[in-house]
């Protein structure tokens, strides 16, 4: 069990390392009882950091490791779960400055907005769909806080699961006019196609992860509230971006979110 001063140790190192921009080793090796467990307590520990210091608040959550080849990647087989802050959001279209960084990738993602209440356990598809107010196409920056982008399950989730920025596109969409698991995605950068997908590469069903995070987030009390915005986790593999790069990500009958990085 690690104690309460490790846990406070772990969220202060990590809080520096994003706020100064530098990275630090994960801390697996130097304490060996470290799981995912006692890495959520590191990561609301951390959250509260941000909040205060950035007189923010929450705006949702964040999942990360969805697809079934990014959990083989990792040896792991579950997903994880990060916290949104006001703070995080950029808006479309606004240029985004490269400089807080440490080594950013951008990945695109599903936002859900949520117009009711959802408590786990046994949430299931049809209830996430049902509790959902709309949908749109959405960007996420990435940046471990991990030298090289090397870490362990906890280590990542302690991290906040990479969470650095996110980027709400449009239109909004009524999540019963679209079979979410068909929709085609193309997510290109300087015009070039890069990938694409669809919205099975999300757990076969990107409310499927929503479900999944619902009711793992039962298991510590707590709920996803009206009005939160929740990411579904990614619909291909992140990619790293540099000065200039035009970023898109383009849903079939669901309009866009795009971004551009400078120096
Ligand atoms: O959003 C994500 O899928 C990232 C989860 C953490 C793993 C990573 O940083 O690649
Ligand atoms: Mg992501």
């Amino acid at each position: 069990m690690l104690h309460k001063d490790t846990i406070e140790k772990i969220a202060a190192s990590l809080f520096r390392a994003e706020r100064e921009g530098f990275e630090v080793d994960k801390f697996v090796d130097q304490y060996p009882e470290w799981n995912a467990d006692l890495a959520y307590r590191v990561q609301d520990r951390l959250i509260d950091m941000k909040c205060e210091a950035e007189k923010t608040k929450r705006a949702g959550r964040k999942l990360g490791l969805t697809s079934v080849a990014k959990q083989q990647m990792m040896g792991v087989h579950e997903p994880v779960y990060g916290v949104l802050l006001d703070s995080m959001q950029v808006t479309e279209h606004n240029t985004v400055s490269l400089e807080p960084f440490i080594h950013p990738k951008i990945e695109p993602e599903i936002a859900f907005v949520f117009k009711r209440e959802l408590k786990g356990p046994s949430v299931s598809v049809p209830e996430v769909l049902d509790a959902t107010a709309y949908i749109m196409p959405a960007l996420e920056i990435i940046d471990s806080r991990y030298l090289n982008f090397s870490f362990t399950l906890a280590d990542v989730i302690a991290d906040n699961s990479s969470s650095s920025r996110f980027i709400l596109g449009g239109p909004c969409s009524k999540p019963d006019k679209t079979d979410l698991t068909l929709t085609g995605m193309v997510f290109k950068k300087n015009g070039r196609v890069i990938s694409t997908s669809t919205g099975a590469a999300v757990m076969g069903h990107p409310a499927r992860a929503i479900a999944w995070l619902v009711n793992k987030l039962a298991e510590v009390g707590q709920n996803i509230a009206p009005g939160e915005i929740v990411l579904s986790g990614a619909l291909c593999e992140a990619i790293s971006i540099a000065d200039g790069d035009v970023i898109t990500m383009s849903l079939d009958g669901m309009g866009s979110a795009s971004t551009v990085f400078t120096k």
